[in-house]
């Protein structure tokens, strides 16, 4: 076990040291300055104590006090508004829905992706997920230079999921081009400057950018 930050809690928080959907968790927990004691979970050997609170047993998985939470995005919304400050949603609703909307498509669009180079059973495969992962980022790359985040003047919890996603491009064998994917590249460095971003990455992720 091993504190993320500095703050007392009682929050705990089941991660694993490489899942992108733990990292995104972590991210925000830092931009919020939120601590939450961190178990991590070896997805090999995953303990009882995870499935006794998760039925599905994943990560990530957080525990608030009696609350057990977990997919990610209903555990970042969960922070969102337990810890207001500073704000990763916009303000009214119909840009909250289309916050949250962008969510679900980079989940289902670009992260199913990773999953799909992640797990692939052959070269093939994994080499498919790879070049529509690069295809599909790149075929949007200008909307990435269109506002200062993602669609969006102001820093959301879409951009917390496409730092994780972003950050693992490299070790994922996506390598962007310097011209067509300028905007995306120039995005991501701003994100991964975040003292948080800095600050959410566990040496395994570190790792996979030095
Ligand atoms: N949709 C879930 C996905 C979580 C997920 O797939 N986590 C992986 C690790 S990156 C996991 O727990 N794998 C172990 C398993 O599914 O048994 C979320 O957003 O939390």
């Amino acid at each position: 076990m091993s504190l993320i930050t500095n703050k007392r809690s009682i929050m705990t928080l089941f991660s694993n040291k490489v899942c992108p959907y733990s990292h995104r968790v972590r991210i925000v927990l830092a931009e919020k300055g939120v601590v939450a004691e961190s178990v991590e979970v070896d997805l090999n050997n995953k303990p009882n104590e995870l499935y006794e609170l998760n039925p599905y047993g994943t990560v990530p998985t957080l525990v608030d006090r009696d609350l057990v939470l977990y997919e990610s995005n209903i555990i970042l919304e969960y922070l969102e508004e337990r810890f207001p400050h500073p704000p990763l949603m916009p303000v009214y609703p119909v840009a909250r829905a289309r916050n949250r909307l962008m969510m679900l498509r980079v989940d289902r669009d670009w992260y199913s992706l990773v999953k799909d180079i992640s797990h692939a059973s052959d070269k093939a495969t994994a080499e498919k997920a790879r070049k529509e992962l690069y295809d599909s980022l790149l075929s949007v790359a200008p909307v990435f230079g269109d506002s200062p985040y993602f669609l969006s003047e102001e820093f959301t919890l879409v951009d917390c999921s496409l730092a994780a996603l972003l950050w693992r491009l490299p070790a994922l064998g996506i390598n962007l081009p310097a011209d067509q994917g300028k905007p995306i590249i120039a995005y991501a460095e701003k994100l991964f400057k975040r003292e948080s971003f800095q600050a959410s990455l566990s040496d395994a992720e570190r790792e996979m950018r030095s």
